[in-house]
C-alpha cells in the first residue's frame, strides 16, 4: 500500500456544466490511467458512465478513480454539478480531503456556484481553484479571478496565468517559479521565455502572491517586510501552509478537452495540497463514553471510515462506498459503530470508474467499497469494535417536491420494492402514504431528479412507474350549530325497524377532532344503543356532505330520542345517527379545510422582492424574515395546493439560486369562491 504521505484524495466540485468530468477525463488520461481521453459529448467518458448521464451529458452520481503520478496515488471523486444531483456533491464534499474547485473561464461565477463554494467552507476544504475551458470563446483569465474575488468566498492565490486564450490559449506560466511553458500537440509542454509583453504582468502577480502568503503567517510577513521578497522555499511552505488552513486557494488553468494545462494541475495537487496524514485528525464520538475522540491518518491506527454513497444493483447487489480516514481495512469483516453491528463482507475493491479493482487491503485516504452487505447504509461509521468512532451523521437536502406514483403496468408490488431499493442509494428521495387521499408519494429534490429514478427503476428492475400530482388531502368542518332529528323507520313484512334520535351539533376549536357527548335522561333511548348512534355519526363523518372529504372538529350531542321495543336494533340506531348527522351537517354552516404549509425559502436578498410578490399571488402569508451570512430567509405559510410545483417555478424566478424547505403546519377553510370549484371538480369526476 502507499505511503499515506503519497495519498491524495480530491473531489472536483463546481457548477453545472462547467467541465468537471472533463477534467478528470484529462487527469486520468495525462497520468496514464487511460489509454485514450474518455469524452463527455461522445459518450464514451469513464466517470460519466450510467446510461442516464451519457442521455443527458450531465453527471448524476458522483464516480470514483485514483491515478499515480509522481509517485503519488492520488483518489479523484467526480460530482455533479447539476441542482438535483447536489447531494452526492455535498455527501462527498463530506468525506474529501481537498477540492478541485472549477469555473468555466468563460461563464464565470454562476447562480449556484456558490452552493459549492458554502460546502468548501463549511469545513474550510484545502482547495485548488481550476478556471476551466481556457479555450473557449469569451474566456477571460482576469475577468473570473475578478468575479471569485467579487462573490466568492475563496481567496484565490494566482500561481498559474495563461499564455493567450480561447483558440489562441497556448501556454501557462508558472509565478512561483516564473517558468514559462508552452503546450504541444500531444498535451505536454516545453519549456520557454516569458513573452515579452507579460512581463511585467508576471512581475505583478509574482509580488502579489508573496504578498499575500506572507500575509497568512506572521513570521513571512516581518521577513518579506524586511527583505522585499521571500525565499522559494519560504513561499512554497507559506503557501502550502495557507490552502492547508483554507486561506487562500492556488489557481491553475487548464484546457482540459485539449489536454491542455493537465500537467500542472497533477503537479499542484502532490505538491500543494496536503495528505490525509497532514491534515487534523477526524473528530468523532466514542459511542460507548459519548466522548470526542480523535483518528489520526496513519495506516497502524485502528481503522475507521465512513459509507458515504450506496448504489443498488439487481445483479451485483448493493455496493458500499467509503472513505478510510484512519489505519487499514483488510480481511473479511468490520463493525459499524452506528449500527452496533458486526458486519461480513467479500472482497474489497478500488473503484475506477465503472469497474471495480480487487486489492486485499485499503488505507488512509483511499475510497473503497465492498458489495452485498445488509445492513451498512450511507452515513454510518465502519470501524474496529475495541476502539469504536462515530463520525458526524449525513443529513441529505431536503426533498421539496412530491408525486402520487402508481405502477405503469399495474405491478406494484415490483414497483414499491424497487423504489426501496432506490432509498437505499439515494437518501434524498422519501416514499410516504397519505392515509386519507390513500396515494403513495414519491418525494425528491426537483422535477429530473424524479425522472432519472423512473429511468433507473426501469433500466435496473425493469417496472416502469408513473407519476401524478398528488390529490390535496382536503377536511371539511362546520361553523354553525343545528339541532336535527334523524329517524328510520321501516315496515316490511316481519319485524321492522325503528330508530328516532335528536342531536345537537356544533363546532371544535381547530384541531378538536370529534366529541360525542351522550345526553340521554330518563331512558328515551336504552343505553346498549347509544354507541351505535355514535358509530353511525362517525361513519358519516368519514365522507363530508361538501364534497366527501373527512370531516373534523365537531362535538354532536345526542340529546333526545324514541324507540321500539320490537323494532329498535343497534343497526337501525346507527343508521338513525348517520341520517342525523348528514341533515345536521347541511345546516350547521359546512365548510372546505385546506392543509396549510410552512415553507423556508432561502434567497439571495435581490430576489426578496419577486418571492414575497409571488408569494402573495399564492396565498401566502408572510411569517416573518432572517437573515444568514449570505442569503435572507423568508418564513411564510402557504396552502399545499398553491405549491405543488414551487420547485420548478423558484427555480426560474431565482435563476437556480433559491432554496426551500416545507413542512406540514395546520387546516384552514377554503375561501368560499375556490372551495365551489373545488367541490364542482368533485362533483364532475363522480
Ligand atoms: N472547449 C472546451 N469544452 C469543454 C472543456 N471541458 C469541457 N468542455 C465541454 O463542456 C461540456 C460540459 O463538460 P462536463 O465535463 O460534462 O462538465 P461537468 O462540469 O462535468 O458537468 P456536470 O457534471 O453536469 O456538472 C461538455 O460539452 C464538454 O465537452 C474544455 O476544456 N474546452
Ligand atoms: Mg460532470
Amino acid at each position: 500500500m502507499t505511503d499515506v504521505k503519497l495519498v491524495r484524495n480530491v473531489a472536483i466540485l463546481g457548477h453545472g456544466n462547467c467541465g468537471k468530468t472533463t477534467l478528470a477525463e484529462a487527469m486520468l488520461f495525462r497520468a496514464g490511467k487511460t489509454s485514450r481521453l474518455g469524452k463527455v459529448d461522445d459518450g464514451s467518458s469513464n466517470m460519466d458512465f450510467e446510461p442516464e448521464e451519457i442521455k443527458r451529458n450531465i453527471t448524476i452520481g458522483a464516480a470514483f478513480n485514483h491515478y499515480t503520478w509522481k509517485k503519488h496515488e492520488v483518489f479523484l471523486a467526480d460530482t455533479p454539478g447539476d441542482d438535483n444531483f447536489i447531494n452526492e456533491s455535498k455527501f462527498v464534499a463530506k468525506v474529501t480531503d481537498a477540492a478541485l474547485f472549477c469555473i468555466g473561464a468563460a461563464t464565470s461565477v454562476k447562480n449556484q456556484t456558490t452552493k459549492f463554494t458554502d460546502f468548501i467552507e463549511e469545513r474550510k476544504i484545502p482547495t485548488i481553484i481550476c478556471i476551466t475551458r481556457m479555450d473557449r470563446e469569451r474566456a477571460n483569465f482576469t475577468g473570473v479571478i475578478e468575479g471569485i474575488k467579487a462573490n466568492l468566498p475563496l481567496k484565490p492565490a494566482i500561481t498559474y496565468v495563461p499564455i493567450g486564450a480561447e483558440a489562441n490559449f497556448k501556454g501557462i506560466i508558472n509565478i512561483i517559479t516564473q517558468k514559462a511553458y508552452i503546450f504541444d500537440d500531444k498535451g505536454k509542454v516545453q519549456e520557454t521565455e516569458i513573452p515579452a509583453d507579460m512581463a511585467d504582468e508576471i512581475g505583478g502577480y509574482r509580488e502579489s502572491l508573496m504578498e499575500q502568503v506572507a500575509e497568512t503567517n506572521d513570521e513571512l510577513i516581518e521577513k518579506f517586510l524586511e527583505e522585499g521578497e521571500l525565499t522559494y522555499e519560504d513561499l512554497l511552505d507559506g503557501l502550502k501552509a495557507g490552502i492547508k488552513s483554507g486561506e487562500i486557494s492556488p489557481v491553475s488553468v487548464s484546457a482540459a478537452l485539449n489536454n491542455q494545462g493537465i500537467e500542472m494541475l497533477l503537479d499542484m495537487i502532490n505538491d500543494l495540497l496536503p495528505a490525509p496524514s497532514d491534515i487534523v485528525p477526524h473528530v468523532g464520538t466514542n459511542p460507548k463514553t459519548k466522548e470526542i475522540t480523535e483518528r489520526e491518518a496513519r495506516a497502524d491506527a485502528p481503522f475507521s471510515a465512513q459509507v458515504f454513497k450506496t448504489m443498488a444493483d439487481p445483479f451485483a447487489g448493493r455496493l458500499t462506498i467509503f472513505r478510510v480516514f484512519s489505519g487499514t481495512l483488510g480481511g473479511d469483516s468490520f463493525y459499524n459503530a452506528t449500527k452496533d453491528i458486526s458486519e461480513r463482507f467479500g472482497q474489497i475493491f478500488i473503484l475506477e470508474g465503472k469497474n471495480q479493482r480487487p486489492v486485499d487491503s485499503v488505507g488512509p485516504g483511499m475510497i473503497a467499497a465492498v458489495a452485498k452487505l445488509k445492513e451498512t447504509v450511507t452515513g454510518d461509521t465502519l470501524c474496529v469494535e475495541n476502539e469504536p468512532i462515530i463520525y458526524e451523521p449525513l443529513t441529505p437536502i431536503p426533498a421539496v417536491i412530491s408525486y402520487a406514483v402508481t405502477a405503469k403496468k399495474g405491478d406494484e408490488e415490483k414497483l414499491f420494492g424497487s423504489i426501496t431499493k432506490m432509498l437505499d442509494e439515494d437518501l434524498t428521495l422519501q416514499l410516504t402514504r397519505d392515509n386519507q387521499t390513500k396515494e403513495i408519494l414519491i418525494s425528491g429534490v426537483g422535477q429530473v431528479h424524479l425522472e432519472v429514478i423512473g429511468e433507473k427503476i426501469k433500466r435496473k428492475f425493469g417496472v416502469e412507474m408513473e407519476l401524478h400530482t398528488p390529490k390535496i388531502p382536503y377536511k371539511e368542518t362546520l361553523k354553525g350549530k343545528a339541532r336535527v332529528q334523524g329517524k328510520h323507520k321501516k315496515q316490511s313484512g316481519g319485524r321492522g325497524q325503528f330508530a328516532d334520535t335528536w342531536i345537537e351539533i356544533e363546532p371544535l376549536p381547530k384541531g378538536g377532532g370529534y366529541e360525542f357527548v351522550d345526553k340521554i335522561v330518563g331512558g328515551v333511548i336504552p343505553r346498549q344503543y347509544i354507541p351505535a348512534v355514535d358509530k353511525g355519526i362517525q361513519e358519516a363523518m368519514e365522507k363530508g356532505i361538501l364534497a366527501g372529504y373527512p370531516m373534523v372538529d365537531v362535538k354532536v350531542s345526542l340529546v333526545d330520542g324514541s324507540f321500539h321495543s320490537v323494532d329498535s336494533s343497534e343497526l337501525a340506531f346507527k343508521i338513525a345517527g348517520s341520517l342525523a348527522f348528514k341533515k345536521g351537517a347541511q345546516e350547521a354552516k359546512p365548510v372546505l379545510l385546506e392543509p396549510i404549509m410552512n415553507i423556508s425559502i432561502r434567497v439571495p436578498e435581490d430576489c426578496v422582492g419577486d418571492v414575497m410578490g409571488d408569494l402573495n399571488s399564492r396565498r401566502g402569508r408572510v411569517m416573518g424574515m432572517d437573515s444568514e451570512a449570505k442569503n435572507e430567509v423568508i418564513n411564510a405559510q402557504v396552502p399545499m395546493a398553491e405549491i405543488q410545483k414551487y420547485a420548478q417555478d423558484l427555480t426560474s424566478f431565482t435563476g437556480g439560486r433559491g432554496s426551500f424547505t416545507v413542512s406540514f403546519s395546520h387546516y384552514e377553510e377554503v375561501p368560499a369562491q375556490l372551495a365551489e370549484k373545488i367541490i364542482e371538480a368533485v362533483k364532475q369526476e363522480e
